[in-house]
């Protein structure tokens, strides 16, 4: 087996410095696992942050759907990820020209520029969106995933879509990281995929969101971050559940590296 390791790939010369970060850390905690904290309230999050923080190498926050968002809260948030040694990821799916998802990710109510290591953005606009992007974030140390794949039924990510999206990473791979996508879709190491959409039982919900494993997605499509919504939120144990999916998701990640017993 040839595949190099998680902590391999933090050591490449080309890896964007917060990619090798956040490989270290997957290393160090043993946990390939991204909650997404999809609550309404601002102290349910920074609880489940600092509940489930020694259990994640990544919290991914939707802070738009937070009814009580203050600039307050990103400090709080700021301060868990370093106690707890995790990165924080805004989902927020930047999809227009590069002069306005600037001030998107740098202004308005949130300003995510601030706080959020790892931003996400559709590929539909072209390049323009990273190079907006990343004026903002580059000189912060902050990286982005472009979506590549989506778990929902009937997504237009697909094939030649994808594909495209993959040159225009590797074309900007100085804030470009990685990618939301189904499975490994670029042969560089340097590149860490993320996978949503996951649960311990295959199945979907009423909107269309698709479910698989976390074996499936690690060990069988080769990607590298579970993200784990509502299998971790709507168990009766949050933290039993979040420790279930890391032992999962690690436990497929030593399988396909030859190393389960
Ligand atoms: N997400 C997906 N699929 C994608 C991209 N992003 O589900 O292709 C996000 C959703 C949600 C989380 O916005 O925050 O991942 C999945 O949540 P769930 O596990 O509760 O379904």
């Amino acid at each position: 087996n040839q595949e190099l390791s998680y902590a391999d790939r933090a050591k490449l010369p080309n890896v964007h410095p917060l990619a090798s970060k956040l490989l270290k850390i997957m290393e160090e905690k043993q946990s390939n696992l991204c909650v997404s904290a999809d609550v309404t309230g601002s102290e349910e999050l920074l609880q489940l942050a600092d509940s489930l923080g020694p259990k994640i190498c990544l919290l991914k926050t939707h802070v738009d759907i937070l009814k009580d968002y203050t600039a307050g809260f990103s400090q709080k948030l700021q301060t868990l990820a370093e106690t707890h040694n995790f990165l924080i990821f805004e989902d927020r799916k930047f999809a227009d020209i590069g002069n306005t998802v600037k001030h998107q990710y740098e202004g308005g109510l949130y300003q995510i520029s601030s706080w959020s290591h790892i931003v996400n953005a559709h590929a539909v606009p072209g390049p323009g969106l990273l190079k907006g992007l990343s004026a903002v974030g580059k000189p912060l140390g902050r990286g982005c995933l472009l979506i590549a794949q989506m778990s929902s039924e009937g997504s237009l990510a697909t094939g030649e879509y994808t594909k495209a999206v993959v040159k225009m990473a590797e074309e900007q791979s100085d804030f470009v990281m990685g990618f939301i996508c189904g499975s490994k879709i670029s042969m560089r190491p340097e590149f860490i995929h993320m996978t949503p959409g996951v649960q311990m039982q295959v199945g979907g919900d009423v909107l269309g969101q698709q479910y698989t494993t976390p074996e499936e997605i690690i060990c069988s499509k080769g990607s590298d971050v579970i993200i784990v919504g509502r299998g971790v939120l709507e168990a009766p144990d949050r933290l039993k559940a979040a420790e279930s999916y890391r032992k999962s998701g690690w436990d497929a990640y030593k399988k396909r590296m030859g190393q389960s017993d």
